[in-house]
């Protein structure tokens, strides 16, 4: 029987499995170019060539969930950041629902399990004119899958912090609803909402960090994010509303 959700739900309502991919990004897209219908997910038990931002490589080993979500939204060029923050508030909120974990937001795009990495988001956009005419998220989430020895120092999967296996598919399940809710707040245009959910899903506000883009970086306190998904740095020359770049935290050292 399909239930009434079936009707109005958005994301997930067709989710295309494969077993090995490149990219499940770069299925989206060509998907998307294809009109494919919204909130089509393309799930993938590994990726050979799964990516980051900026050209970086994703680590994607079987045990892991790597998928793309397929999405036309109609979203100015500069609110487009909300996509990436909705797809981590989602992590974040499936995390407390199905395994009991707290995540933490970093943004622009990651979840973190007590200071480590668990998921990556990457936002892919096409555009024509100034018409956002697709926009693919991809996820990724360590789950029961390992890790390789450079990341285990920076990096963290569920299955470690629960100290047990997670039911995949039952944790993707609520995933896809939370991502559908989220999604809808999007679509209704209530960034203050989305907003409020982010601020809910971080403890960097308040924490000192440097924002670094391209070879340099600026020294700042977090203050939040803006509705348009913006970072809002204190730094010494006034605020700032960041748009991209890389957040290191800055760990005060003890004074004894
Ligand atoms: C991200 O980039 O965090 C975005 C990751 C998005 C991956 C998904 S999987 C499904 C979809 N298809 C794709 O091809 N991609 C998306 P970024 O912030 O640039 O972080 C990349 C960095 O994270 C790398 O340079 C590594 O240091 C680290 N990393 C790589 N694999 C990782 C993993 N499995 N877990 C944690 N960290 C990882």
């Amino acid at each position: 029987m399909t239930s009434p959700d079936e009707f109005t739900r958005t994301i997930g309502k067709h989710v295309l499995r494969y077993d090995s991919v490149v990219s499940t990004n770069s299925i989206g897209k060509r998907m998307a170019e294809d009109g494919v219908e919204e909130g089509t997910v393309v799930l993938a038990k590994t990726q050979t060539g799964g990516r980051g931002r900026k050209k970086r490589s994703w680590h994607s080993p079987p045990g892991g969930l790597w998928f793309s979500v397929v999405l036309y939204p109609d979203m100015k060029p500069d609110t487009t950041m909300l996509a990436t923050m909705a797809a981590s508030i989602s992590i974040s909120e499936a995390l407390k629902k199905s395994c009991g974990i707290q995540g933490s937001i970093k943004w622009p795009n990651d979840v973190l399990i007590g200071g480590k990495k668990a998921a990556g988001v990457l936002t892919e956009l096409h555009f024509e004119d100034r018409d956002l005419q697709y926009l693919v998220l991809g996820v990724g989430i360590n789950v029961n899958n390992e890790l390789p020895d450079d990341l285990t120092g920076s990096a963290t999967s569920l299955k470690i912090e629960r100290g047990a296996d997670i039911d995949t598919d039952s944790f993707f399940e609520v995933l896809l609803k939370s991502m559908d809710d989220v999604y809808r707040l999007i679509k209704e245009r209530r960034y203050d909402r989305v907003k409020e959910l982010w601020l809910e899903n971080t403890d960097m506000v308040g924490k000192k960090v440097h924002l670094h883009e391209n070879d340099s970086y600026v020294e700042g306190k977090v203050k939040g994010i803006d509705k348009k998904g913006r970072l809002l740095l204190d730094t010494r020359k006034g605020w700032l509303a960041a748009v991209s770049g890389d957040l290191e935290i800055v760990h005060r050292s003890r004074k004894k």
